[in-house]
C-alpha cells in the first residue's frame, strides 16, 4: 500500500493494519529482548494485579515492559526503522512526536475490553498508536477487534465489556505486521484462551501540537479510568 493510501485510510476508516511491514531481521533484536522478559511475566503479573481487583472493573490486565524496553538498546534500534518513520510521517505530517512506549504480555484469562485510550476533548489531541506484532497470532490467543470509522463517533455504546459492536472487524496479526490505529477508535483484545502469553508492542506517536499525557485517562464502556489515580473519574 502506498503511504497516501495509508494516511488516506488511517483518516476515513480509524485504523490501517499492514501485513509484513517489518522483516524477521529487524525483528530479531527485540524478539530476543521479549525472550528475556517472558520469563519475568509471572512475577510482574503477581505484583500488579494479585493485590489489586481494580483492573476488573474494566478487564485490561497486561504486563508492561514498557519501562524496561525503553533502556534497551533493540527497542531503541526498531523505533528509528527508516520505513516507520516514513509511514508515521505520511499519517500525522512534519514533527510528530513520540509518546510513550508499551511492551504488552497478555496471559491466559486478560484480554482488554473495548476501549478508546483517550477521553475525548479536541479532535487534535489524539494518539496514533503503532502496534508491532512477533508472533502469529491465532484468534483465540487475543484477536485484534476495531470498529472501521469510530474514531469519528462521539460516545462508545452501551454495553458488556466485550460485547460485539456493529460494524466491528477482527484482526488476526502476524510477525511482521504493523497496524496504525486512532486513539479514538474503539478498540477491543479478546481475552487471551492459551497458554502463551501474547506479545504486542505499542510505540505511541502525536501530532506536533498535541501535548503529552492524552493517555492518562481511558474510555471504557464502564466509564472513564485515570491510570495515575486508580480510579474511575467522570
Ligand atoms: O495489543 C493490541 O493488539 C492492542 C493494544 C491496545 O488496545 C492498546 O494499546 O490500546
Amino acid at each position: 500500500m502506498s503511504f497516501d493510501n495509508v494516511r488516506n485510510q488511517f483518516w476515513e476508516q480509524g485504523f490501517v493494519v499492514l501485513e509484513g511491514f517489518f522483516t524477521d531481521q529487524e525483528l530479531s533484536g527485540v524478539v530476543q529482548s521479549l525472550d528475556r522478559y517472558r520469563e519475568q511475566v509471572s512475577k510482574k503479573f503477581e505484583e500488579q494485579y494479585q493485590a489489586s481487583k481494580d483492573r476488573e472493573i474494566f478487564d485490561t490486565k497486561v504486563v508492561n515492559f514498557g519501562g524496561e524496553a525503553s533502556q534497551d538498546q533493540e527497542f531503541q534500534k526498531l523505533v528509528q526503522n527508516q520505513r516507520l518513520y516514513q509511514v508515521t510521517q505520511a499519517v500525522l505530517g512534519e514533527g510528530y512526536q513520540n509518546d510513550s512506549l508499551l511492551v504488552m504480555f497478555t496471559t491466559r484469562g486478560s484480554g482488554q475490553a473495548w476501549h478508546r485510550d483517550c477521553h475525548y476533548e479536541n479532535p487534535g489531541h489524539f494518539i496514533m498508536n503503532r502496534l508491532i506484532y512477533t508472533q502469529d497470532l491465532i484468534p483465540e490467543a487475543g484477536a485484534l477487534y476495531v470498529v472501521p470509522g469510530s474514531h469519528k463517533l462521539t460516545e462508545l455504546p452501551p454495553g458488556e465489556l466485550h460485547e460485539p459492536i456493529e460494524g466491528e472487524i477482527m484482526i488476526t496479526p502476524k510477525k511482521g505486521t504493523l497496524a496504525l490505529v486512532h486513539s479514538s477508535t474503539f478498540h477491543r483484545v479478546q481475552r487471551n484462551e492459551t497458554d502463551e502469553p501474547r506479545v504486542s508492542i505499542n510505540f505511541r506517536v502525536r501530532p506536533k501540537d498535541a501535548p503529552a499525557g492524552l493517555t492518562s485517562i481511558a474510555v471504557f464502556r464502564t466509564g472513564k479510568w485515570d491510570f495515575a489515580k486508580k480510579q474511575m473519574v467522570g
